[in-house]
């Protein structure tokens, strides 16, 4: 038998054998012993140095030939035992589709967020605008243009930390709403804005200071803004964060970039003025610094004689903290899920 009648004899036994197989173990098997190192056809392709130089290329193309066929044969094969396994599957396992799905554990904001989100949509719907500023300022926003000249007393209390002789850490959002005074075009209206964000102090951290934390102020400028608008104001801010039946009052109080100035206190929500330990038996709580702002504030931001504004800070931590009952500042950055997710 010579090499062509041989690879011919061999390729219809191939079929033949490729043809009968049924499982996909079973064809790879078979792969093997038709092309593997030591497969029949690769060990009849031995012969081939044998032939004369006449032969080999005839031969030699008849055998690429015959290759290819089968290695299609073969990959048909395999495509169709593998639908019949994937067909076997489908009538064998049944999928229930009532099955109610893994539920899936939904993050959640962090509490400073959703009070600083849930302020935002008061002002929102007063009209403000949300302005946020740079938490790295310089000296002259930050101090001087808030009426705390160098040697000021005041700046003791706002110590901070400091990148150069006149770059700080911001102390409060205030530099941002003396660069949105300078900015604004009175002759198109007043101005309503709050500043939401992150300030410095220098402090010594416990469980009610922080040396980094988070606040909202507010500025209106206007003609006719009177003290008036200012409680009206806060009132229906915190009659929104801390119930309808709260009440607030003003104490006289000082700041340098105000006058006159306030401290603001809520009637406490926990005995609504009975006295208790949350308002230390005086039946009032303070939330929130306040005032008129003060003229030479607003000849340095360049604002008209004939305006007048007021302004507000608050401590998104220490309001948060007096809602909730919480009584160490440091939970909140201590990133511990177990407090996170109380507040979904
Ligand atoms: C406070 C209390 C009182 C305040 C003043 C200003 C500005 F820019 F208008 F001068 N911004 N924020 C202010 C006033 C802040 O925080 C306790």
């Amino acid at each position: 038998m010579n090499l062509k009648e041989e690879l011919e004899s061999l390729r219809l036994k191939v079929i033949e054998e490729i043809d009968q197989i049924n499982t996909l173990g079973g064809l790879s098997q078979i792969r093997v012993e038709i092309f593997g190192k030591k497969g029949s056809i690769t060990q009849a392709l031995h012969g081939m140095k044998d032939l004369t130089p006449e032969e080999r290329p005839v031969i030699g193309a008849f055998a690429n030939e015959m290759r290819d066929a089968l290695s299609e044969q073969l990959e048909a094969k395999k495509q169709e035992l593998e639908e019949k396994v994937m067909n076997e599957k489908l009538s064998q396992e049944t999928i229930d589709v009532t099955l109610p799905g893994r539920k899936i554990k939904r993050g959640v904001l962090h509490i400073l967020n959703q009070a600083r989100e849930e302020i935002e949509n008061i002002f929102l719907s007063l009209g403000y605008q949300i302005v946020e500023g740079f938490e790295v300022e310089i000296d002259h926003y930050n101090f001087e243009r808030m009426n705390m000249p160098k040697d000021h007393p005041a700046r003791d209390m706002q110590d901070t930390f400091y990148i150069s002789e006149d770059i700080v850490l911001r102390t409060h959002t205030s530099p941002v709403q003396a660069r949105i005074m300078e900015a604004h075009d009175f002759s198109k209206g007043g101005l309503r804005m709050i500043s939401p964000g992150k300030v410095f102090r220098r402090d010594t951290d416990d469980a009610t200071h922080s040396h980094q934390f988070h606040q909202i102020e507010g500025l209106v400028v206007d003609q006719g803004i009177t003290m008036g608008d200012l409680k009206g104001t806060l009132e229906f801010l915190i009659k929104k964060i801390f119930g309808e039946s709260r009440d607030i009052r003003l104490r006289p109080s000082f700041f340098p970039f105000t006058e006159p100035s306030v401290e603001v206190d809520v009637s406490c929500f926990k005995c609504s003025g009975k006295g208790c330990n949350v308002c230390k038996h005086t039946g009032w709580i303070e939330i929130l610094g306040a005032g008129m702002v003060h003229p030479e504030v607003l000849r340095m931001s360049e604002v008209d004689t004939d305006y007048s504004g007021f302004a507000f800070g608050l401590g998104i931590e220490r309001i948060t903290m007096l809602r909730y009952g919480i009584n160490d500042i440091r939970d909140f950055y201590n990133n511990d899920l177990r407090f996170s997710v109380q507040f979904t």
